[in-house]
């Protein structure tokens, strides 16, 4: 039985949808605007996210032959300018955060629990997400932003959440994940944490074998019941509060 301390937040496909509409429309832009005749189609993008990280993603479509090889300089400078097309498909608030998550943050906020983001995506990447999508006030609620390279491996590796608990004094017994992917869940347990999974189009059908809670979304009150994939602690979900959490970690 252990006390519910902290929370630690994965971004893409958890605190937004931002992975098709987003992230894959923003690679796009990047390799039109450089004159690479390679478009990531919803399809296609859905199996290059078996590999986290964008940088590492454009590598592996080369690696297998689907992209003109290029220097790695070229795939930064390549990546870079997606980041920017991110930025700007961002600030047109084009990606609204996921239902539940708003509510969550704040009930979570309110009750002292310390908050953080542990994601693989770019450190820009997730300011501007922050800033459009969840209000300029949450860089100061979150006790750390643990994001892309400030570690050498990427999700599934579980690096990127024990950075953030170093970065804050918690232990992995008070912590819990909120994610949304295979590997994700994996970089989550891998770190000794309980983990909720909210999935989504691309991630629906990914092996969540031993993850606490799977639902739909987090859901909210006065909506339909979200969806229970897998609930190992026979919780009696209709949208996840702060107390589901809790019970969780208690069990
Ligand atoms: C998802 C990722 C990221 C994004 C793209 O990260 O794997 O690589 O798809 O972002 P998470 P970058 O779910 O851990 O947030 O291009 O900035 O890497
Ligand atoms: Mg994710």
């Amino acid at each position: 039985m252990a006390e519910l301390k902290c929370i630690l937040w994965d971004v893409d496909g958890t605190l937004a949808d931002t992975e098709r509409d987003g992230h894959r429309v923003a690679f796009n832009m990047a390799f039109d605007e450089a004159g690479h005749a390679r478009e990531w189609d919803v399809p296609t993008y859905g199996e290059l996210l078996a590999v986290t990280g964008g940088k590492e993603r454009i590598k592996f479509d080369i690696e297998r032959g689907d992209m003109c090889e290029m220097p790695y300089e070229e795939i930064a400078g390549l990546h870079a300018r997606k980041t920017e097309h991110y930025q700007n498909l961002i600030a047109e608030g084009r990606i609204p955060l996921r239902p539940g998550v708003r509510r969550l943050l704040e009930e979570a906020y309110a009750a002292g629990i310390t908050l953080g983001v542990s994601t693989t995506t770019t450190p820009s990447a997730l300011d501007a997400l922050i800033e459009h999508s969840l209000g300029k006030e949450w860089f100061d609620r979150f006790a750390v932003l643990a994001a892309g390279d400030i570690v050498p491996d990427k999700k599934p590796a579980p690096d990127i959440y024990t950075y953030a608990m170093e970065q804050l004094g918690v232990s992995p017994e008070n912590t819990i994940a909120l994610e949304d992917s295979e590997n994700g869940w994996k970089s989550a347990n891998a770190a000794g944490l309980k983990c909720v999974v909210t999935v989504n189009d691309y991630t629906r059908e990914h092996d969540f074998t031993g993850a606490d809670l799977v639902v739909s979304e987090l859901g909210e009150p006065d909506a339909d019941a979200v969806d229970v994939l897998q609930d190992l602690h026979t919780l009696d979900v209709h949208h996840v509060k702060l107390s589901h959490l809790k019970a969780i970690m208690h069990d």
